[in-house]
């Protein structure tokens, strides 16, 4: 009898699971390392199959024999597919891309990515939340990883990163600590991917260096629109050595061409829910769309001296250099330009090193960045499962590279020398060490007892966290405050909120005043006790507010049109050319995916239906809607909810006349942010380039 849903070679289009041809980019094929095979189904050892979807068995009706290695390779292969998620950074997007200088630091470092101008260096990007297991969701308030790894003529370098610049603790020994408490609570195994429990503000209560990050935290940096909005920082002080082994300071800043743009708190709460893929699938759509993604690198440069001048100490990693103090001089850009072909195969495997530096990078005394340099190897190891996770694709360099070690779990490489060691007599031609082009480490003098102390510069936890948000803008702050209070409102143990109220006016006393009325708290606050006084007056740094900026382009922003039957076909087309005139995208949601039939008879296809495309997916929303379109959305609480959404998430919303009722059913007042397009769309686009009606937030919720 003949098998069912047996498939046929010969039954099937030739092209059947073909890729489609894929953009390669500056990194070449180096990745796109396809299993070689022929047409033929085989086994993993070559075997060609005849039947892949009938086990061998004892009769039609019998048992499954042992026996069938086609069916036992299949399910062991599967049975072990899974590796364990890194124990942070777990959830990541990555993409393919290039790294352009466009000014030479050679004078200052011997690094050939620093040097040569115009050189493209491929490169691969991963953004990740941080406390989320693999499949959380994306509009975590969490910080983004934003790791770098350049494949260089010298070797592969990985600038492990973030988007904020500075960091939780001051020293490695600290980190294991912080992740247990903001990971899920161990004896219930949730909140998952929050912040907003008891364990963790337990442990930022108790731990005042994490004071400056943490104002970071509360704010919208942690809730982006788009990883292709997001600044991202190496947060240490690097070094960068010349040939005459001159030493400079180094801070590395990426900064984003469509500028710095995020969602507001209730947004995010809803986007999570109506798309948990929202970053990735932002980015995925963008590099397939041909609208690559691109940054600017940024350095800040500075000399011992400098570094004496500075207030704080550039080695503690709570600290920034505000970029009022030292400027950003911009030396390249970083395009994205490729999706992965296999999530797995690079986004999961790909093992960034902060020890991965080349000829003319160094490291600075940061003890933080020390610690990270023993870890980012170490965990590769129980991830990735083998000390040659180099030779996965991702992770080889694309320079030449030889050396001695050899053998090893999954070595994959068959090395034919006789000899595996140097020095040797034997094999004179092998590999050998270059002093003028090897990496030589700065010749930093070290002097001191060996203890286990913090230097006392270390020691002022409040002053930059004031400086931060003191130089946010007046909506930047009320966010500050509003999730400080969502945070503190989720722990439970009142002891631990009232700690944070004792550092929060240490920071400053209107900001603890403010979340104290946030939570109902009448108490008298104690104030924590500083080690050192805090800099009431320090000056403040206007270039961490992300709005004082400016308002950020509408480049890369998605509207989204509301549109019944009957409404005008003129003016979605004039909407259309509108958002097309800002390097915008428009997408149509209808009360069905079928479409609608608009006043010209024409048919216009939706992209979402009503309730799988909410209003928190679009940076800009349009009710398109005629009379009778209008009364059937009344009846429909998606559509109000869609326009109530828009509003209170401080939104553009542009109507026609006829969809006033649904309006007002949702709450609409009319103020700047709302604009009647009466047969034209360009008013409404207009408004919408002005960005987020701040103003309108006092009216939608209470401002503590
Ligand atoms: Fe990480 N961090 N980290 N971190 N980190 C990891 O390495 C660690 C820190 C950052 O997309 C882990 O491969 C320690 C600062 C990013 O694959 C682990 C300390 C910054 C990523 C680790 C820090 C970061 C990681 C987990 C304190 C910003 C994701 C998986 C000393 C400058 C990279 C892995 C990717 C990942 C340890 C602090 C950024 C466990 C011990 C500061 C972007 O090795």
């Amino acid at each position: 009898m003949a098998s069912t849903n047996k498939s046929d070679k010969s039954s099937q289009n030739e092209n059947a699971g073909a890729a489609p041809a894929r953009h390669v980019g500056v990194g070449g094929e180096l990745h796109q390392v396809a299993a070689p095979g022929g047409d033929v189904l085989t086994t993993n050892f070559g075997t060609p199959i005849s039947d892949d979807h009938n086990s061998l068995r004892a009769g039609p009706r019998g048992a499954l024999l042992l026996e069938d290695f086609v069916l036992r390779e299949k399910i062991f292969h599967f049975d072990h597919e899974r590796i364990p998620e890194r124990v942070v950074h777990a959830r990541g997007l990555a993409a393919h891309g290039f790294f352009e200088l466009t000014d030479s630091l050679s004078d200052l470092t011997t690094a050939l990515v620093l040097g040569e101008v115009g050189e493209k260096t491929p490169v691969f990007t991963r953004f990740s939340t941080v406390a989320g297991n693999r499949g959380s969701a994306d509009l975590a308030r969490d910080v983004r990883g934003f790791a770098v790894k350049f494949y260089t003529k010298q070797g592969n370098w990985d600038l492990v990163g973030n988007n904020i610049p500075v960091f939780f603790i001051q020293d490695a020994m600290k980190f294991p600590d912080l992740a247990h408490a903001v990971k899920e609570e161990p004896d219930r195994g949730f909140p998952q991917a929050q912040s907003a429990h008891d364990t963790f503000w337990d442990w930022i209560a108790m731990t005042p260096e994490a004071m400056h990050m943490v104002m970071w935290q509360m704010s919208d940096r942690t809730i982006p629109r788009s990883m292709r909005m997001m600044q991202g920082f190496g947060v240490h002080s690097f070094r960068l050595v010349n040939a005459e082994g001159k030493s400079t300071f180094v801070k590395f800043h990426w900064t984003p061409k469509l500028g710095m743009q995020s969602v507001v708190w209730d947004e995010a709460v809803k986007i999570n829910g109506a798309d948990p893929d929202f970053h990735r699938r932002d980015l995925y759509n963008a590099i397939e769309a041909g609208d690559f993604p691109e940054w600017e690198l940024g350095v800040q440069l500075f000399s011992e001296d400098d570094a004496a001048g500075f207030d704080f100490d550039h080695l503690d990693s709570t600290k920034l250099i505000p970029e009022e103090v030292v400027p950003l001089r911009v030396i390249g850009r970083l395009v994205l330009d490729r999706n992965p072909a296999n999530v797995f195969d690079e986004t999961e495997q790909v093992a960034f090193c902060t020890q991965n530096l080349v000829p003319g990078i160094d490291f600075s005394d940061d003890p933080l960045l020390h610690g990270r340099n023993f870890s980012y190897l170490d965990t590769q190891l129980s991830r990735l499962g083998s000390t040659n996770f180099n030779q996965i694709p991702i992770n080889a360099p694309k320079c030449p590279f030889a050396n001695m070690q050899r053998d090893g779990h999954m070595q994959t490489r068959v090395h034919p020398q006789r000899v595996t060691y140097t020095p040797s007599l034997l094999d004179p031609s092998g590999p050998r060490e270059s002093h003028d082009k090897g990496f030589r480490s700065f010749p930093t003098p070290l002097d001191g007892a060996k203890q286990r102390e913090r230097s006392a510069t270390f020691a002022d936890h409040y002053s930059q966290a004031r400086q931060f948000f003191l130089s946010q803008t007046e909506p930047e702050q009320d966010h500050i405050v509003a999730a400080l209070v969502f945070e503190l409102s989720k722990v439970e143990t009142e002891i631990v909120r009232t700690t944070m109220l004792g550092h929060l006016v240490v920071v400053d006393e209107d900001l603890g005043d403010r979340v104290a009325a946030g939570l109902g708290h009448s108490d008298p606050i104690t104030p924590a006790t500083p080690a050192v006084a805090v800099r009431a007056d320090i000056a403040l740094a206007p270039s961490v507010s992300m709005l004082a900026r400016g308002v950020p382009p509408l480049t890369g922003r998605k509207f989204g049109a509301l549109v019944t039957d009957g409404a005008s076909a003129a003016l979605v087309t004039s909407l259309r050319k509108a958002v097309a005139a800002e390097g915008a995208m428009l997408q149509i949601i209808c009360p069905t995916i079928g479409g609608v039939s608009l006043d010209d008879g024409s048919k216009l296809k939706a992209d979402h239906q009503l309730a799988g495309g909410p209003s928190v997916l679009f940076d800009a929303v349009a009710v398109v809607a005629s009379e009778d379109g209008t009364s059937a959305l009344l009846a429909e609480s998606a559509a109000v909810a869609w326009v109530h959404d828009a509003f209170a998430h401080l939104k553009v919303i542009g109507a026609t006349p006829e969809a006033g009722p649904l309006l007002d059913a949702a709450g609409v007042e009319a103020d700047e942010g709302v604009a009647t397009m009466d047969g034209d769309a360009a008013g409404f686009v207009e408004a919408a380039a002005g960005g987020r009606v701040w103003a309108r937030e006092p009216d939608v919720r209470t401002v503590y």
